[in-house]
């Protein structure tokens, strides 16, 4: 039997807004787009196994008919919805080179940076991947939006979250004001509030890094591996090594059991791999607002000034003393990385 007692997203919206009440419908039609289009993605999720969908882009079917990656159906899927809702006048994704500059609204207020299927290379084995995006606020519309509006730091967010397609769907998001979790129950189709006010413990027992590039790691990060693995009964060390490859699953966890995620330079990545602008700077304001940390290595996520729109970053992400620890024995980071 379903809860009658339930609180829907768009519910839970509409109570932020009689509270804070500088807020405009703006924010729920944003919202409704990228819950619209998180539905969409996760009904092809659901069926990834069974419709042609699993294909590389540019293969075709047996029909003759061209099939395409989930991730570029998901990035037509947000793109589309958010163009819809009238208040975004730029897109950013990783699927695409260069913004979209969203026809009609060029006056609108919003700027959306969008990760449309993260951890794609998760589908094909049945694992959790998501969606994750940034929401930034123009000052001054008068005129059309120019690609120097999305060169905006982390800090400048008003919006961020991530739907993760896992064992259930859910949405975590962050206006600023602590970090709300929904899951979509099923026979609703809605996103209901099942984890309110998330914290992330202070302290964790999971790191999560692909260890297989331990040799091409800095010498501090080597030493906060080495550091995790010791056995220490007071901190209870060795902690857990937990890496699924998915940025939004490995997270997640972390998130809600407390641990550190880590994507650290190496030799072929010298700034890592994830990107600042729809990768690393909604997970940070997350974590921030969950009572995390985030972290380049040498400065707090949220304070680089973007220069390049697919801009990457490296990202030490989760508890709070995990990261402050890893942080402590990093000295010999700056060798390797510009940030
Ligand atoms: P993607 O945006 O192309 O899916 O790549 C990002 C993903 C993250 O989800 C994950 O944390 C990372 O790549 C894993 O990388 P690696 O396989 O090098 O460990
Ligand atoms: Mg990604």
């Amino acid at each position: 039997m379903g809860n009658s007692r339930a609180l829907t997203l768009e519910q839970f919206i509409s109570d932020q807004q009689a509270i804070h009440k500088e807020a405009t419908g703006a924010f729920s039609r944003i919202f409704r787009s990228l819950e619209l289009g998180a539905k969409m993605v996760n009904r092809d999720v659901r069926k990834a196994g069974l419709i042609d969908i699993l294909g590389n882009q540019g293969s075709t079917n047996v029909q003759g008919e061209e099939q395409k990656k989930l991730d570029v159906i998901a990035d037509e899927i947000f793109i589309h919805n958010l163009s819809k809702s009238g208040e975004v006048c730029m897109v950013v994704s990783e699927e695409k080179d260069a913004p979209v500059f969203v026809e009609g609204s060029e006056n609108a207020a919003y700027i959306i940076c969008i990760d449309p299927l993260d951890g794609s290379s998760n589908i094909d084995v049945n694992a959790s991947i998501g969606t994750i995006f940034s929401v930034f606020k123009r000052d001054n519309t008068n005129s059309a939006p120019t690609l120097n509006d999305c060169f905006r730091k982390g800090t400048e967010q008003v919006a961020a979250g991530y739907f993760i397609y896992g064992s259930s769907t859910m949405l975590v998001y962050t206006t600023g004001d602590g970090v709300n979790g929904f899951t979509l129950d099923d026979g609703i189709q809605e996103f209901c509030l099942s984890h309110p006010e998330i914290k992330i413990p202070e302290d964790g027992k999971i790191f999560s890094i692909n260890e297989g590039n331990y040799a091409d790691f800095p010498t501090g990060v080597k030493t906060f591996v080495e550091y995790c693995k010791t056995k220490d009964k007071e901190s209870g060390r060795p902690y857990g090594a937990r890496y699924i490859g998915s940025l939004i699953a490995d997270f997640h966890r972390n998130l809600l059991k407390g641990g550190i995620f880590i994507y650290p330079p190496t030799e072929k990545t010298p700034n890592g791999k994830l990107r600042l602008l729809y990768e690393c700077n909604p997970m940070s304001f997350i974590v921030e607002q969950a009572g995390g940390r985030s972290s380049t290595g040498k400065m707090r996520v949220l304070e680089v000034q973007p220069t390049e729109l697919h801009q990457r970053v490296p990202l030490f992400i989760g508890s709070k003393n995990m990261v402050e620890k890893a942080m402590d024995l990093m000295g010999n980071l700056g060798e390797k990385t510009s940030l």
